[in-house]
């Protein structure tokens, strides 16, 4: 394929969650062209504007179109796995108890520090290829798994390095305030201060990170630690996320919303000022149902409360060795339906749309509108229902990135 001769898929239905229509923004005979990478019409085939003759159509056969799926949260660079931790758990055991008693996030430090670069990528290219068979043409990738430079600079450019081997856009964000490496002894304050004083400046420098992250919660920082980051990432010119209020409420969605965030992660035990605050700053909510599933939390976050407030929630795998070893979207919509009663409106924005906006991409990816990347993602389905309602069946029929 020529990456600027034009592209028409025709005799498509789309779902364009473009914001100029309603709802989901579907198109029942619609089409879309792309050229050089770009989306240049999206709408009803009557109205696409005529084709040069050298154009390549392709017949879409009634299909659905939706934008390429994102996955704006994920902890997908990392090495080994901790099955061991899961069976600990099944035998009784709480995350929080395996994670005092040296498991969790410290045992995936060691084995990542012990991977090359060579080695995370080898490791993670199968994880990034069960989510880009699902359609998903965008993938946030967090580190957190190194929590020193060298290490969380390996992480990040394992991440860069997986956007470069495979058709997909790999955005990645620094989660050094993700634990407390072994070696600081129990000083939570001094490892804030190596993050926010070295590590954040110098993985900014090198261009390694689009965001900054972190992990606001009783076994790991508390909102001042945090606060502390995010005016590092302020500094270098970052935007910030947050993990926050996932096993208890620190208030760490008001702490987000309060340095501007693109999202706030997890929220389950979020109340109704820490919505409140996340709608006055347009900060996103994050809702993670797999690592809900997976520690078997009982406490769902507040989407009645999000949806009250207008809060705009995207839907992401949370994919991570610990909480979420997921590495289906298509599982993690099902699973926010059923658990937290989201709708299938609600659950395929979370997916597109709102999930660009979590990234800051918005201007760029998640809705078939001119001018956006043409990510598309092309099923084999009647009704854009299935996309949520099925579990472990995957109905893609031809995913497309940049056009091609
Ligand atoms: N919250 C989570 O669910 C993951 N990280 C975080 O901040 C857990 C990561 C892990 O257990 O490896
Ligand atoms: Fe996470």
């Amino acid at each position: 394929m020529q990456a600027d001769k034009q592209h028409i898929w025709r005799n498509a239905r789309l779902v364009t969650l473009a914001g100029t229509l309603p709802g989901l923004g579907l198109v029942e005979h619609g089409a879309v062209v792309a050229e050089a990478g770009r989306i240049v019409y999206a709408g009803p085939q009557a109205e696409m504007p005529a084709a040069p003759s050298n154009a390549e159509v392709i017949d879409c056969e009634g299909r659905w179109i939706t934008p390429g799926l994102i996955d704006c949260h994920t902890h997908l660079v990392y090495a080994g796995n901790r099955a061991n931790e899961f069976e600990m758990r099944l035998a009784g055991a709480s995350y929080e108890e395996v994670a005092r008693a040296g498991g969790g996030i410290v045992s995936s430090v060691k084995a990542l520090r012990a991977a090359s670069e060579e080695e995370l990528v080898a490791q993670s290219l199968p994880r990034l290829d069960a989510l880009m068979t699902e359609g998903v043409t965008t993938v946030e990738i967090k580190s957190g798994y190194g929590l020193d430079l060298d290490n969380e600079a390996k992480s990040l450019r394992a991440a860069r390095r997986l956007g470069a081997d495979r058709p997909v856009t790999v955005s990645t964000s620094f989660l050094g305030a993700h634990a407390l490496p072994p070696e600081f002894g129990g000083d939570k304050d001094g490892y804030i201060d190596s993050v926010a004083k070295t590590m954040l400046p110098a993985i900014a420098a090198e261009g390694l990170a689009d965001a900054v992250d972190g992990f606001c919660e009783g076994l790991a920082f508390s909102p001042d630690q945090m606060a502390r980051v995010f005016d590092a990432a302020k500094a270098a010119g970052l935007p910030v996320k947050l993990h926050a209020d996932q096993l208890s409420n620190l208030h760490g969605a008001e702490l987000a919303a309060r340095y501007g965030a693109l999202s706030a992660d997890h929220l389950e035990y979020t109340d109704e000022a820490g919505a409140i605050a996340m709608a006055k700053a347009g900060t996103v909510a994050t809702i993670l149902p797999g690592a809900f599933y997976f520690i078997r939390e009982t406490k769902k976050p507040p989407v009645d409360l999000f949806r009250k407030h207008g809060v705009k929630m995207a839907i992401a795998t949370d994919s991570n060795p610990g909480t979420s070893p997921l590495t289906s979207l298509l599982l993690t919509m099902n699973m926010a339906a059923t658990l937290f009663g989201m709708t299938v409106d609600e659950c395929i924005a979370g997916v597109t749309r709102e999930a660009a906006r979590a990234l800051g991409l918005l201007g760029e990816t998640g809705t078939l509108e001119a001018g956006k990347w043409a990510d598309l993602a092309i099923w084999d389905i009647e009704r854009p229902a299935e996309l949520v309602y099925r579990m472990g069946f995957n109905p893609l029929h031809a995913r497309i990135w940049r056009g091609q």
